[in-house]
């Protein structure tokens, strides 16, 4: 055990890193646009890159944070899968002197803090983007009310923070009821499925709210199977905005997405370099998020991951 260090493990300024970076899973665009960026900054600055894939499991993400540090890397980037099951993967990197940096992720903050545990939250504002999905439908439901809610992975913090954002909203602005909220685990599959049982109980919903565009596509899916058009009998909306769902804007499937953005590797790599020269590091660092419906959708589809 020994004494517990209130302080993260100082590091090295030095001309070159072997750094990890421990992504959850790679099953979806969001992730392979964030280790594509994260690949990317690593290759330009010449810094050596420790890159394991959970295949979403949080038992081998520990794993995986713990084979690093028997090899030594100097950093970790750690995207956690749950808030909870990645608390000792952090104190592990913690009790070996590594440094470790959430990305778009975070943990419990019962029980690790920033600033003490790990260095920082690098990521968007989770409560925020259900939020702005609530008021935009408060402009825009046209009458349409009954909501059906497709939730990220349980136990992770994006979908406990979209549900918050968004539940708390909805109730606030009044004349919407959520009819279920039940979790499709960020996957296409498992969205389709849970959409179509969710329509079959609920065959008066006319929203679904789903947590990212994996969900999303997998609902309109369930939509058209069950013979509905949706954009018109069924109003879905989505978060992460990838080009494949920027494209569901374009054709009226998706009504609007907010962005998640994916692009980690720059701010990445330079928070670690700051952190380096001894700068002060905030405890969290927001990333910037678009959003994406009807009035700009065809113009901003270059431009979306
Ligand atoms: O929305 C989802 C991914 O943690 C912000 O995880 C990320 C989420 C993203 O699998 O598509």
């Amino acid at each position: 055990a020994g004494v517990a260090i209130a302080e993260v493990p100082k590091l090295a300024q030095k001309d070159t890193y072997k750094v990890g970076f421990a992504q959850t899973e790679s099953n979806n665009p969001w992730r392979i646009a964030q280790t594509n960026s994260m690949k990317a900054e690593a290759e330009k600055l010449g810094y050596q890159l420790v890159y394991t894939d959970a295949a979403g499991s949080a038992a081998k993400q520990v794993a995986d944070v713990n084979s690093m540090i028997a090899q030594g890397v100097d950093v970790i980037f750690l995207a956690p899968r749950e808030e909870k099951p990645l608390i000792p993967a952090v104190m592990a990197a913690k009790k070996a002197g590594i440094p470790v940096i959430l990305l778009d992720r975070s943990v419990d903050p019962s029980l690790a803090k920033a600033g003490e545990d790990y260095l920082t939250f690098i990521g968007s504002n989770f409560v925020e983007e259900g939020k702005r999905i609530a008021e935009w439908l408060a402009k825009n439901a046209n009458g349409k009310s009954k909501i059906i809610e497709l939730e990220g992975t349980t136990g992770s913090s994006p979908a406990n923070d979209r549900k918050k954002g968004f539940d708390e909203a909805i109730k606030a602005v009044g004349g919407f009821e959520i009819v279920a909220s039940q979790t499709g685990d960020f996957a296409r599959d498992k969205g389709r499925q849970v959409a179509e049982a969710l329509l079959q109980a609920h065959p008066d919903a006319d929203i679904i709210y789903a947590h990212n565009d994996e969900m999303a596509m997998g609902a309109i899916a369930a939509l058209e199977a069950a013979g509905k058009v949706p954009g018109k009998d069924v109003l879905v909306l989505s978060i992460d905005g990838g080009k494949e769902a920027v494209q569901a804007v374009v054709d009226g499937k998706i009504a609007a997405v907010v962005e998640c953005n994916p692009r980690f590797g720059p701010k990445a790599f330079e928070t670690m370099q700051r952190y380096a020269k001894g700068e002060a590091i905030d405890p969290i660092l927001v990333n910037d998020d678009k959003f994406y419906d009807a009035s700009n959708a065809a113009a901003e589809l270059d431009g979306a991951y």
